[in-house]
């Protein structure tokens, strides 16, 4: 699935619908499993590594109180991950600032309390950017998605690194990275190219920030 949606509560599952309306209504295929972050920790990290392994593109996570699904998820993945605050105490403020307030390094994108439709949508914006979704969101984002000429930069295109993009991937180094489907044309082998020499440099510039926090000071080191 290009999508996979996680919830922390099957009480989520009322408000998270949106995010299924808004798939369907783009024709874009979706997983959905409620797992807690807290409650199944374990579980969790087995479903999401799973599906990275598989060829999700996208997860969608929406949790309540402390609502930390999302941001458990985007520490297992360099995938994105769109974060929904619900509301079951404060409003939905406690929600949202657990979410959206990730540390440097691990990003969630966040869309507003309740608005798991918004997730829905800025998933197959995402998609339709990496050249996936092909022609899906022509009426939602403008001009014609899907890698015709003309259409708006990819986002490896934009922001990939000069060095490496060119260079082919080499096959079984990470897991994960040789999912999703089979390249069938010459532009896709490229798409697939880029997205995988993206997520290496993704996953370097995290395995260097963890490198540096293993130096980081320990026990009575730590206070002085
Ligand atoms: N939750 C579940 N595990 C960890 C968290 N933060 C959230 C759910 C739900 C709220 O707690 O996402 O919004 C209440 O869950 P429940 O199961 O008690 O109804």
């Amino acid at each position: 699935m290009e999508v996979t949606i996680v919830m922390g509560s099957s009480s989520d599952s009322k408000v998270m619908k949106g995010a299924v309306e808004a798939l369907d209504a783009c024709g874009v295929e979706w997983e959905a499993r409620i797992l807690s972050a807290h409650r199944m920790p374990e579980e969790l990290k087995a479903y999401i590594e799973g599906q990275v392994a598989a060829g999700t593109r996208v997860f969608i996570a929406g949790a309540g109180l402390a609502a930390h699904l999302p941001g458990v998820i985007a520490s297992y993945t360099v995938r994105p991950v769109i974060g929904v605050p619900i509301r079951a105490a404060f409003d939905g403020l406690d929600a949202l600032l657990s979410i959206v307030q990730m540390p440097k390094g691990v990003p969630v994108a966040t869309v507003g309390v309740n608005n798991s439709y918004n997730a829905g949508l800025l998933a197959v914006q995402m998609l339709a950017m990496g050249g996936s979704a092909g022609g899906l969101v022509g009426g939602l984002v403008g001009g014609s998605a899907g890698g015709s000429k003309g259409d708006r930069q990819s986002w490896g295109d934009t922001f990939a690194p000069e060095q490496g993009l060119e260079q082919a991937p080499e096959p079984g180094l990470e897991s994960g990275l040789e999912s999703g489907p089979e390249p069938k044309t010459k532009r896709e082998l490229e798409q697939k190219t880029k997205t995988m020499n993206l997520e290496r440099q993704l996953q370097k510039l995290r395995q260097e920030r963890a490198e540096k926090l293993m130096k980081e000071p320990q026990n009575r080191e730590v206070f002085e």
